[in-house]
């Protein structure tokens, strides 16, 4: 009987498990390297944390390690349903706050290593979290695309830890009594954006679609509906998706240095993002705010007679 210690929590909405104890071994390689590693030689225990009959497909797992660079605090692989995710905005609040639960951190800052550059969490209390994220840049403005059955869709493409295609003229109302139409639009627009070759810098795999409306909450500046990798949707505003709106705004001249951006989401939780200009033309250092809240703390029991012991793999 194999046993994973997990703590669960949810940011915004949106659930994140963290590994703490009875992962794989990846090595010591770098975090790029042990992604591939886990995706290359062990997705069944990826698909045994977050998929059915322990999980489900809105879930997010974080796979805590040992950092490459010993200056960092710590490591961390974020997966999800269908595979490896780059990088986790929601997922490294639920992480600050979890370690702040385990007691292993206190409000401060952590440099955590992530497959695509480092992340800086700041822990401001037992649920407030500021991630300081990777580098983040609109790539294409106004890339248009024909959707089969749809019409045609014009949008953004932007980095923000993944690679988001972000949609603001649209007919569609982001609402939650909506969530299976806008899945099943935004599903259709990441397919015509695949079926075009339309991709991020260096062919990345544009496999998160944003789409944005005016904000129910008029505190806020804005709402969204994020389609995440496996077709499950986004219950908090995604820090990653949240920081490529913020390179486009600033792409676009509508937000400065330092200046809040809110962002809600389609269940009403909200993000507060800013950015620092970076040395390079058009790149931004964003910083998201979010709350998250522990849920559970649990074992997990893979029973070897279990025929389905790795979970429902898609
Ligand atoms: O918060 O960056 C995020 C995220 C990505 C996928 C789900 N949440």
């Amino acid at each position: 009987m194999q046993r994973i210690h997990v703590i669960d929590s949810h940011t915004g909405g949106e659930p994140t498990r963290v590994v703490v104890a009875g992962g794989p071994n990846l090595g010591t390689g770098p975090l790029s390297e042990r992604a591939q590693c886990l995706r290359e030689v062990f997705d069944s225990f990826r698909s045994c944390v977050v998929n059915e009959p322990r999980g489900s497909d809105v879930l997010v797992g974080a796979l805590l390690c040992k950092p490459h660079d010993p200056a960092n605090d710590e490591g961390v692989i974020f997966f999800n349903n269908v595979g490896t995710i780059n990088m986790c905005g929601h997922g490294t609040i639920g992480l600050a706050v979890t370690l702040s639960h385990l007691g292993e951190i206190s409000p401060g800052e952590y440099k955590i290593e992530t497959p695509v550059g480092v992340v800086v969490a700041k822990l401001h209390d037992r649920h407030r979290v500021t991630v300081r994220n990777v580098p983040s840049y609109r790539h294409r403005k106004a890339v248009s695309v024909d959707v089969p059955g749809y019409g045609a869709v014009t949008g953004d493409i932007a980095w923000g830890g993944n690679w988001f295609y972000l949609v603001s003229d649209h007919r569609e109302e982001i609402a939650l009594k909506n969530t299976e139409r806008l899945t099943e639009v935004t599903w259709r627009i990441r397919l015509a954006l695949e079926a075009n070759n339309i991709t991020g810098a260096n062919g990345g795999h544009i496999d998160h679609i944003e789409l944005f409306s005016a904000p129910v909450d008029t505190a806020n500046h804005s709402r969204n509906f994020v389609l995440c990798p496996g077709k499950a949707y986004d219950r908090s505003p995604c820090g990653t998706g949240t920081s490529a709106k913020l390179a486009c705004l600033f792409a676009e001249g509508k937000l400065k240095p330092g200046e809040v951006w809110r962002q809600e989401s389609i269940t009403g939780s909200v993000f507060e993002g800013t950015f620092a200009p970076n040395s390079k033309p058009g790149v931004v250092i964003p910083s998201i705010t979010g709350t998250a809240y522990v849920t559970a703390e649990t074992t997990l029991l893979v029973d070897d007679d279990d025929p389905l012991k790795d979970g429902i793999r898609i």
